[in-house]
């Protein structure tokens, strides 16, 4: 697999309901041929049997690619489905018993906010951190203030660990993002709320190669 860091770059958090139609395993595949290179399982309210089921349809959209496919807060769902990881929040079980429940191949994501837990993440148990949330966004209520691309330049500085942006990105962030320092961005609403994933996720790939020629 491709280094972590590039697998960051554009890093698709499903929302079961806003992918209602045309469901979130064709969302997940129309996005990746347009240029998804992560993939996130995140369903707040479905049970560790339902996270399995759906991780194991999503491991068949991915197989052969190089698209890594983590779950959401439930490593034992993750852990059974055999997946590439977890992302795990604060409020979730500690990354010490994450990793232990993972073993040490797997992946391991976590949320950071603030730049305590940044500075608190270790980088021999994590590997990855979502920082954020860096605008004001719908999909997540209970998140703290936002802090802009300023504020998420400060937390990205403050770790050696790779880190993906999110919270209200837009193809239009792609530069902001970039000279923030993070290796990607995360995005829910700008794909999974789309009509078009495939052409959601393309947009992204234009952004950046506007901006480098
Ligand atoms: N964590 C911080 S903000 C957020 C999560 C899961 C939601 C991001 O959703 P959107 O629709 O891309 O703003
Ligand atoms: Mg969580």
């Amino acid at each position: 697999m491709a280094a972590l860091k590039d697998r960051l770059c554009l890093y698709l958090v499903t929302d079961t309901q806003l992918c209602a139609k045309p469901g979130v395993v064709e969302t997940v595949r129309r996005a990746v041929a347009g240029g998804v290179t992560m993939v996130q399982l995140r369903d707040k309210t479905a049970t560790t049997a339902q996270r399995t089921e759906l991780a194991i349809a999503l491991k068949q959209v991915l197989d052969g690619s190089d698209v890594p496919l983590v779950i959401n807060d439930d490593v034992t769902a993750a852990v059974a489905a055999d997946v590439d990881g977890a992302h795990i929040g604060q409020g979730d079980l500690s990354p010490e018993q994450a990793r232990a429940l993972l073993g040490p191949g797997k992946i391991l994501g976590l949320s950071c906010e603030t730049p305590q837990t940044v500075q608190a993440a270790d980088p021999l148990i994590v590997d990855y951190l979502g920082l954020g949330p860096v605008f004001e966004t719908p999909t997540k209520t209970d998140h703290a203030q936002p802090i802009g691309f300023d504020g998420l330049a400060r937390l990205v500085a403050l770790s050696s660990l790779p880190s993906v942006a999110i919270g209200g990105l837009y193809s239009t962030h792609v530069s902001g993002v970039r000279l923030s320092g993070a290796d990607g961005m995360a995005v829910v609403s700008a794909i999974c709320g789309q009509p078009d994933p495939y052409a959601a996720a393309r947009a992204f790939d234009a952004a950046r190669t506007e901006r480098a020629t």
